[in-house]
């Protein structure tokens, strides 16, 4: 394969709200590209970008995919640039709200984002998350309003959601030709030329004149379009004075230019199961999509996390070599494969570069471009290009390599805080010994994901963003790692806290036999904001405790907080602040102050008094008008506080928070409250006190599940 130069290399994250078309979308582009031979459908599980084997079965995007179209664009939005290939990277995202973490770790390697939307259901919840990953990496959003042979999919509904939802900038470059059924391709308002597609053909389309009955709505639309490109760009707008319209290359250069400077969101109309709009929309992505180079430089760190100075690299080959990890996946048989983004220079195979996060360097060997799960050897990448290496041995997602001498930090990757937790046990002895490691290599792919041990009830926890997330690791665990997993209901993650303050000696002291243990320490307690965990101030002056032994008392409060106090859960959002103590020259140990500072912690507890803290879930229900008033009552009694509702065409969208331990079983009631026709998301808000009865209730049951009361031992 040819090795594409930055000018000529897009990155295309597709994203949108689930079940739009986005991954349908992908594959009829490849198609038309000639990349593969037949059209891969989602319902055969024949796409190149789903071809994970969970992805298939629930015929649902899970995690983020790369694929590549080499495309010389063909005239049909104007002459451009025509007759040079352009290497197209698609980064085919989830759109389910469980797997939204992946979709928005993977934008980072995009350039600019095109939007799915569906176009009988319009904008989405989903719609305005990505769009919101968008803003969040700065780079230019534009909109596929797909599925236009659908049943009451209605262009102007779909389109006057995304301008009320995003504003007038949202800019039609199309207009349709027949609808549902009958949807035949679009005008395309820059040439002003109807493009006629067959219904299942090759992608590409007749060009003929605008039918007559189209004429008046094209020339309206064209005229608003060349105004909002003119606009903002003087020379443009002169010409456009004076001549009422512009010549058609002045026109794609501007719209390239109010794109890329996200001035514009281009909306543009397919149907990706039946293969129409595709080559049009291939010319859009190769004439007036960035490349990588225009979305200026890349600003990166001298140290990790964002920290130390600010270092400028411009997107180019003739800089040092620096790439990005943004994903990493687990393949049983390839063993760790590492996707990354060339940010500067030219990777070329074989290269060592230094691992700057880690401190190490890694061999690259064999770097190679992905067309779904089908890995190509490259020679080189250039500046911008995305790509993937296999078994490097410590490199993981959100580390930065490059030229040794010419360090550089990229910004780690957000993630997201699970917002459930189930209990999982092994079928048997031989599956128990198995999920450590076995879960180690989910774990390396997936930074969403958590594993720990109950320490009280030794019960194996995954906590993840959802149902759904916990049970494809329990499905891929059964199919990679042939470890069996028996799934138990959600736990609810109570947290525990003070609402008073708190002044408590700890006191260690033994003296039977040799030799002694002694440590003293005085600490107070005082609640802290939501979401600060534990703050730690050493208030110690004149050397009451030695400076070698304060950490020691930090690690006994620390220990004793995580193990709970009213109901075994981790005591969260307060300040520790140790300010006296006693010593002794001989007795004093490490150990003998840990303990201190968990009996310190215990007695301070006492008198602080503690408190239930629980999960509040944002929740959204999309429904049928009518169900409006049996939503929103059926939250309310579930202690739900509703926000508000909106009505959107015929769904209406009712926003309440929930305490999260109330909605366990939401997704049957409201599947037989609304006969299946409702969706709903939920993620985690925040946490808050638990009423006192319902307190009561949670700390019983919880003693109960634990068989003991909680702990009252005082090793640490
Ligand atoms: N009739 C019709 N069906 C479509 C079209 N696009 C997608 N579909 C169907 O819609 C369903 C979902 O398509 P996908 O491509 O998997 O949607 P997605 O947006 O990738 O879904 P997630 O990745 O899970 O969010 C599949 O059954 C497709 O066959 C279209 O333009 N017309
Ligand atoms: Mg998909």
């Amino acid at each position: 394969m040819k090795a594409y130069e930055t000018q000529s290399i897009r990155n295309v994250g597709i994203a949108g709200h689930g079940d739009t078309g986005k991954t349908q979308l992908v594959s009829s582009l490849l198609f038309t590209a000639g990349m593969t031979t037949r059209l891969g459908k989602v319902t055969e599980g024949t796409t190149v970008t789903d071809w994970d084997e969970e992805e298939i079965a629930r015929k649902i995007t899970i995690h983020t995919s790369l694929a590549y179209a080499e495309w010389a664009p063909s005239g049909l939005i104007g002459k451009g640039d025509c007759g040079e290939k352009i290497k197209i990277n698609f980064l085919d995202t989830p759109g389910y709200s469980t797997f939204l973490n992946d979709t928005r770790a993977s934008l980072v390697a995009a350039d600019a984002v095109l939007i799915v939307v569906d176009a009988a259901a319009g904008v989405q919840v989903g719609t305005e998350k990505v769009w919101d990953y968008g803003i969040e990496y700065d780079v230019p959003r534009a909109f596929v309003i797909n599925w236009m042979d659908r049943e009451l999919a209605n262009y102007d509904r779909a389109m006057e959601s995304i301008t009320r939802v995003f504003g007038r900038n949202a800019v039609p470059l199309q207009l349709p030709i027949g609808s549902e059924r009958g949807f035949r391709g679009a005008i395309d308002l820059i040439t002003m030329k109807a493009h006629l597609y067959t219904p299942d053909g090759d992608g590409k389309p007749k060009i003929e004149e605008i039918p007559a009955v189209l004429a008046e709505a094209s020339k309206t639309a064209h005229e608003t379009l060349v105004e909002m490109v003119a606009e903002g760009d003087d020379a443009l707008m002169e010409e456009f004075f004076e001549k009422g319209t512009l010549p058609i290359e002045d026109l794609r250069k501007g719209l390239r230019e109010a794109f890329q400077a996200k001035r514009i969101h281009p909306v543009v109309l397919t149907s990706a199961l039946h293969n129409i709009g595709s080559a049009t929309l291939l010319d859009l992505l190769a004439d007036v999509f960035p490349d990588p180079s225009q979305r200026g430089t890349a600003i990166g760190h001298s140290e990790t996390a964002s920290k130390g100075n600010e270092i400028k690299r411009k997107i180019a080959d003739s800089e040092p070599l620096s790439i990005f990890v943004f994903k990493t996946l687990a393949d049983p048989f390839a063993g760790r494969v590492t996707y990354f983004k060339v940010m500067s220079g030219v990777l070329k195979n074989d290269a060592m570069p230094q691992n700057f996060t880690r401190g190490t360097s890694e061999r690259l060997q064999h770097i190679q471009v992905m067309q779904g799960k089908t890995a190509t050897a490259v020679p080189e990448l250039h500046a911008g290009d995305l790509g993937t290496v296999a078994k490097l041995k410590e490199t993981f997602t959100g580390d930065t390599l490059g030229d040794k001498s010419a360090p550089i930090h990229y910004p780690l990757p957000h993630v997201t805080e699970p917002s459930i937790t189930f209990a999982v046990e092994p079928k048997t002895r031989a599956d128990e010994d198995r999920i450590g490691p076995a879960i180690h290599k989910i774990l390396e792919e997936d930074p969403s994901l958590r594993f720990s041990r109950d320490p009280q009830t030794k019960e194996f926890l995954l906590a993840g963003s959802g149902q759904q997330h916990i049970e494809v690791v329990v499905a891929k665990l059964h199919k990679r790692y042939h470890v069996d997993l028996k799934l138990h209901p959600p736990k609810v993650p109570y947290r525990e806290t003070i609402r008073g303050k708190a002044d408590a000696e700890g006191k260690h002291k033994k003296q039977t036999g040799g030799h002694g243990q002694f440590g003293v320490c005085r600490v107070r307690l005082e609640p802290a904001a939501r979401g600060t965990g534990i703050e730690f101030i050493d208030d110690i002056f004149g050397g009451a405790i030695p400076k070698n032994w304060i950490p020691s008392v930090e690690k006994g409060i620390r220990a004793s907080a995580e193990r709970g106090f009213l109901a075994g859960f981790p005591v969260v959002d307060f300040k520790a602040i140790l300010y006296d103590g006693k010593y002794h020259d001989v007795d004093s140990s490490d150990m003998a102050f840990k303990i201190a500072g968990s009996l310190a912690f215990k007695e301070g507890m006492k008198q602080a008094r503690p408190a239930l803290l629980e999960p509040l879930m944002h929740v959204e229900v999309y429904a049928p008008d009518q169900y409006s008033g049996d939503i929103m009552g059926d939250l309310s009694s579930r202690r739900g506080r509703i926000n508000g509702s909106e009505v959107r065409g015929a769904t209406v969208i009712v926003k309440a928070s929930v305490p999260f331990a109330e909605m366990l079983n939401y997704a049957t009631t409201l599947t037989s409250m609304t006969q299946g026709r409702a969706t709903y998301t939920m993620e985690y808000s925040h946490y808050d006190y638990v009423p006192a009865e319902i307190a009561e209730k949670v700390i019983a049951a919880a003693k109960a599940a634990r068989g003991v009361e909680v702990e009252e031992e005082e090793h640490v």
